[in-house]
């Protein structure tokens, strides 16, 4: 006996890759609904070898569902996700929404798998975003072992963490390049991200960071230790998959570039590419697709007394968004519900 799947927002970036990871793991669906807005209802989504319609989320009845996936973004996640939770679903929600609410557990599961048992105060459970989600998983195991005081994070991050809108405007954009009179002006992003980089992702807050970079240290606090200082600067770059991230991490104790090497190698969730060599490390196209946080270019920072840099490389639709909600649900039937 399976159980009775939903996936709010299944025609969506992060959507397809939901029902595709599903799929893909063989978790135990006895039924699955894929759930749309009204324009895209009868839009036909694939699970594995079968064809969805998209029903309307609107008045659909989440009663008898036992876990709902939402990736809907905030607002609509605001409507309908408490009206799932009421009717006894337990929705994994992928939207900043919940993620800083202290009654609900945002939980990446090689990080901080029991939190996960705090489904119960409100039946949610919130997924990180995606440039917390990846790197999280690499520094957990290193604070085991260190202590981490500070980190300094530089990304990298693919214009389909802003949606297929995004990725539509640097294939559009690139192309027009080449046409004269086919240009296309910036819409999505607030300058030109063909052949560009843009040193902005989400609003601006009152200190001069933006949410993006906000995120990654609320979520960083919430996931792994609210002791660690997480200072962030992220940048949009002309990327279709695949975040990547320059970490800095100073510890309280010594670790050897070695050591650490070892202890990702041994990690959850890791694959360590690190070779010192032209090649011999990850870049974003080769993680698309797959399910591993790849790390590579490890070496000690001998500018601080207990310093490590590492390159951190994930799909941000999947470790980053799909495939950590798809573990959360794993998680969630292997630990509470039981049935499978
Ligand atoms: C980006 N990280 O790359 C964002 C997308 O809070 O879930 C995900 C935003 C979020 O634009």
């Amino acid at each position: 006996m399976g159980y009775k799947v939903v996936v709010a927002g299944a025609t969506g970036n992060v959507g397809r890759e939901m029902l595709n990871i599903l799929a893909e793991r063989e978790f135990p669906v006895d039924e699955i609904a894929a759930l749309a807005s009204r324009r895209s209802i009868g839009t036909e989504v694939s699970f594995g070898d079968k064809t969805l319609k998209c029903q309307d989320i609107e008045g659909f009845d989440f009663t008898g569902w036992d876990i709902a996936l939402f990736a809907i973004g905030s607002d609509a996640t605001k409507k309908y996700a408490p009206i799932a939770a009421s009717q006894g679903c337990v929705v994994i929600d992928n939207s900043s929404l919940y993620r800083y609410d202290p009654q609900i557990p945002l939980v990446v599961p090689e990080v901080n798998p029991d939190a996960v048992l705090d489904y119960k105060n409100k039946n949610i459970i919130a997924n990180p975003n995606c440039s917390t989600a990846q790197m999280v998983v690499a520094l957990k195991p290193l604070h085991d072992r260190a202590r981490i005081k500070r980190v300094v994070v530089s990304t990298y991050q693919s214009v389909s963490g802003a949606g297929k809108d995004g990725m539509d405007e640097l294939w559009n954009q690139t192309k027009g390049m080449y046409v004269p009179g086919q240009e296309v002006a910036p819409s999505k992003f607030s300058k030109q991200i063909a052949f560009n980089v843009i040193p902005h992702i989400d609003v601006f807050m009152e200190d001069g960071t933006t949410k993006e970079e906000w995120k990654m240290v609320a979520e960083t606090k919430k996931i792994v230790d609210p002791k660690i200082k997480v200072t962030a600067t992220c940048v949009r770059v002309p990327v279709f998959v695949g975040h990547s991230e320059a970490i800095n991490i100073e510890f309280e104790d010594f670790l050897d570039e070695d050591e650490a090497r070892d202890i990702l190698r041994e990690s959850p969730g890791i694959l360590v590419v690190d070779k010192r060599e032209p090649g011999g490390y990850i870049t974003p196209i080769e993680s698309v697709g797959e399910y591993a946080t790849y790390i590579s270019r490890i070496r000690q920072d001998s500018t601080v007394e207990n310093g490590l840099n590492l390159w951190c490389v994930s799909d941000n639709l999947r470790k980053g968004a799909a495939l950590n909600a798809v573990q959360i649900a794993e998680l969630l039937g292997n630990r509470v519900l039981k049935k499978g």
